[in-house]
């Protein structure tokens, strides 16, 4: 069986554990959002995707949901003596990864360069970027606009945004992979990560899509939205900006007309009926993940055929 994810970071990262523990990892195919890469002291940082690796490599720290876990921060600290930016905190640790991605992606690109860093760490599922080529998510604000990582961890998604764009996606093509993948997937899995700047990036990139709209494999979706708030992050404030109702039915609007079945918290039951007149089928669960075996179960939920 193979199964097709899309994901961001956090929240995929903990359905994608749970995925782990009942497919092997090689029927495991993760494509992920490279839109919020960020340069960071001429390093490139992929959150994203390391986000996802260091959780299939059983390395994330997981209450953080973000680097690695006993990490030290003692290059952060002697940077900042040099008068450096230190507001994105990276790790000692997490560094060599940008070091190491840096150093490569003179000679290779993105998507060979993930698949070397996640055979390095023992991570056998295959981890695509959406695309080789840039794409940037920037957030337009009052002020101006800035990348994904200043509005995040800088300004603590504290300012107003207007507008969200996906800098590059015209001109982006999907990484050497995806579009097979998911034209040939069993099953394609849209994680609970922000719709606007984790899975939407994603859809930014011309020829994606395309590809799940002609998959023959079912499209399953978990909600990041629970009881009209989002699990974790930004994802209400930039969905009521985009138009998209801050529940299910807003999540299940982003994705249409592909998506054929949402698993949604019994917070919201109620919106099961108006998702099915929309042609989903809402699979009613508790879907918050606050443990590992909350993860599995919840995988095995979205592996389940109905
Ligand atoms: N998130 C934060 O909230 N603060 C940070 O300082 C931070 C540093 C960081 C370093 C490496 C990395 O891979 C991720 C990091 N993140 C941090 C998380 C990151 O901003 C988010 O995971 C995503 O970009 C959103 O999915």
């Amino acid at each position: 069986m193979s199964v097709v994810a899309l994901a961001g970071g956090t929240g995929a990262a903990k359905l994608l554990r749970g995925l782990a523990t009942l497919i092997p990892p090689r029927d495991l195919t993760v494509i992920g959002n490279t839109g919020d890469d960020a340069e960071i002291w001429g390093l490139h940082v992929s959150p994203d995707l390391d986000t996802v690796t260091y959780a299939l490599a059983g390395t994330l720290d997981v209450a953080r949901g973000w680097g690695l876990a006993d990490e030290t921060f003692q290059c952060l600290r002697a940077m900042a003596t040099y008068g450096a930016e230190t507001w994105f905190n990276l790790g000692d640790r997490d560094l060599a990864t940008h070091l190491v991605r840096t150093r490569a992606l003179r000679d290779a690109p993105l998507s060979a360069v993930t698949a070397r860093l996640a055979a390095s760490l023992g991570v056998a599922a295959r981890i695509l970027p959406m695309s080789d080529e840039p794409v940037r998510t920037m957030i337009r604000t009052p002020g101006g606009r800035l990348t994904f990582q200043e509005y995040f961890v800088r300004e603590k998604s504290l300012v107003e945004v207007t507008g969200v764009d996906y800098d590059g996606a015209a001109a982006a093509r999907p990484a050497p992979g995806v579009v097979d993948a998911i034209r040939s997937a069993d099953l394609v899995v849209v994680c609970p990560s922000n719709p606007v700047t984790s899975i939407g990036p994603i859809l930014s990139v011309p020829g994606i899509p395309d590809a799940l709209r002609a998959t023959a494999a079912p499209v399953v979706g978990v909600s990041p939205i629970v009881g009209g708030a989002a699990v974790s992050g930004p994802a209400a404030a930039l969905m009521r900006m985009r138009g998209l109702e801050v529940s299910p039915l807003g999540v299940a609007a982003a994705y249409a007309p592909w998506l054929r079945r949402l698993l949604i918290d019994s917070r919201d039951g109620t919106h099961a009926g108006e998702l099915a007149q929309r042609g989903v089928e809402a699979d009613v669960t508790d879907i918050m993940m606050t443990g590992r075996e909350r993860e599995s179960a919840l995988a095995r939920r979205v592996l389940e055929r109905r």
